[in-house]
């Protein structure tokens, strides 16, 4: 009976880190890790816990190079965006679906995001 109680304190955490069950960020992630993106032009969505940015690029090709980028990524961690594009521009909301709100996976993405829109930043 001890093992097995032991067991499972081995094993809870681990599930947890492998976050297989998300959890919305805490006051001191949003601090540490989400203030950095609202300082860098994403914003708090009204009257739910997500983040959005508008991305601008030269022209359709631009754009699109930056979604597929966006999206091959967003398909490896099993995380995707909501997003619109008319042309050259491309609106990006992240959020958490499986926790309702915003988790680490948002932070992951927003800044891999930032990174593939960088080259184009004119
Ligand atoms: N994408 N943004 C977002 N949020 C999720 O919770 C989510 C996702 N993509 C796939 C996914 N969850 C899967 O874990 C299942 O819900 C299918």
């Amino acid at each position: 009976m001890t093992v097995l109680l032991g067991l499972r304190r081995a094993i809870v955490p681990l599930y947890r880190v492998h976050s297989f069950s998300m959890s919305t960020l805490t006051d001191a992630q949003r601090q540490n890790l989400l203030q950095p993106l609202l300082s860098a032009g994403w914003s708090k969505t009204d009257g739910r816990d997500a983040i959005k940015k508008v991305f601008q690029f030269k022209d359709f090709n631009e754009a699109f190079g930056f979604m597929t980028r966006v999206a091959l990524k967003a398909d490896k961690m099993d995380h995707h965006p909501e997003w619109f594009n008319v042309y050259n521009r491309v609106e990006v909301t992240l959020s958490t679906h499986d926790c309702q709100g915003l988790s680490t996976r948002d932070i992951d993405l927003a800044q891999f995001c930032d990174q593939s829109a960088k080259p184009f930043s004119h």
